[in-house]
């Protein structure tokens, strides 16, 4: 993650302890090891993989003199490189700012005072912890304004699609190929290895074929979506969940995931959860195991004996993709029944 945000990471060390220290969250010897550590490899940020408090953050930097960043503020500091568009900027800021609220305090407590002006600082008595707190809740309060606007926007938009074209939406862990899934299945789509590449849930029609009796082409409607991550933040979620309400009201998921990853059972675990915070625990889904050009021949069985649903997939070379396409036909309604004519009709 660290290089996803272009920081050059020299090393790294796993602390283990029985307890959370209030303070430092870790101990305090633990520190200073690995703070002496870091500095003899000229690192300069030492970042936690865990979720800390601002004070903590503070007290870490404060005895290690580096500065220090958590497992949620560099997963920010990623989607904040990677925001494109206004809604993804938007919904980036909005959990920024969801993210410093509580951890204001603290921060100001050397500024912290009475002042007595006018304007921005308020009234008589008000202290600069509470401007502060009062001018990021205002910009969190205009950020919702702006995305509820797009949501709705979104909302028209999904309601003029037709709805005898399914819709689905690619869900999955981050660089497992959902991007590549999209590509294979619509040809649009730019894949890229890194993580987060896709923040915005983009739609694109996909073609099945020919309905064999009518002769009709069948589509699909796809849509692209930011992938999820373990603990993925909180905030993040809530303030993407415009974006991904695509997936809230979507006919049926494709689950990517990437087949040649050690962890594709941790990764599952989380995507399964994550879906189940975004309130689509029930939706139809087909699994596509992916990248499985990297994956040994008794893998790709055992792969199919403990998945036997899952469709095996390889998004460069399309092997599989056929699989999905024939799962997305079934999702089409059938040939209309035939009405009973109205006496009036006949
Ligand atoms: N070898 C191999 N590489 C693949 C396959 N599918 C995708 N990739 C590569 O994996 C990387 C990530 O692919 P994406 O499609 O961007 O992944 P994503 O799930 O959309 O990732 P984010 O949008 O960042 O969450 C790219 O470098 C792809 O070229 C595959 O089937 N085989
Ligand atoms: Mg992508």
């Amino acid at each position: 993650m660290a290089r996803a945000c272009e920081l050059l990471p020299v090393g790294r060390q796993r602390l283990r302890r029985a307890t959370v220290e209030a303070r430092l969250f870790y101990g305090k010897g633990q520190l200073e090891l690995v703070a002496d550590e870091a500095r003899r490899q000229g690192a300069r940020l030492l970042i936690c993989d865990n979720e800390l408090s601002g004070g903590q953050i503070r007290n870490i930097e404060k005895a290690t003199g580096m500065d220090c960043l958590d497992r949620t503020g560099l997963i920010l500091s990623i989607f904040e490189q990677r925001a494109q568009t206004r809604e993804a900027k938007a919904q980036v800021e909005l959990a920024r700012y969801e993210y410093e609220l509580p951890r204001l305090k603290g921060a100001w407590t050397h500024l912290e005072r009475q002042v007595g002006g006018v304007g921005v600082r308020g009234g008589a008595g008000e202290t600069q912890i509470e401007v502060d707190r009062r001018m990021t809740r205002l910009r969190i309060s205009q950020l919702k304004k702006e995305l509820e606007h797009l949501q709705r926007v979104r909302d028209t938009q999904r309601q003029g699609r037709s709805p005898k074209i399914p819709r689905v939406c690619l869900v999955g862990y981050t660089n497992a190929g959902k991007t590549s899934i999209l590509k294979a299945l619509t040809g649009e789509g730019e894949p890229q290895d890194m993580l987060f590449a896709t923040l915005d849930t983009t739609t694109r029609k996909a073609w099945l074929g020919v309905d064999p009796e009518t002769l009709e082409p069948r589509h699909a409607l796809v849509s692209d979506t930011v992938g999820f991550i373990r603990l993925l933040p909180h905030q993040l979620v809530a303030a993407f969940r415009s974006t991904l309400g695509e997936v809230r009201t979507a006919d049926a998921l494709l689950v990517v995931a990437d087949a040649s990853s050690p962890e594709l059972e941790d990764h599952l675990k989380v995507v399964g959860a994550t879906l189940k915070e975004l309130g689509c625990g029930e939706h139809a889904r087909l699994l596509v195991l992916n990248q499985t050009d990297k994956v040994t021949r008794p893998r790709r069985l055992e792969l199919k004996r403990v998945h036997p649903d899952a469709v095996q997939t390889c998004a460069l070379t399309r092997d599989g993709v056929d699989a999905i396409r024939q799962w997305l036909l079934d999702l089409i309604p059938g040939a209309p029944v035939p009405r009973v004519l109205e006496n009036w009709e006949v």
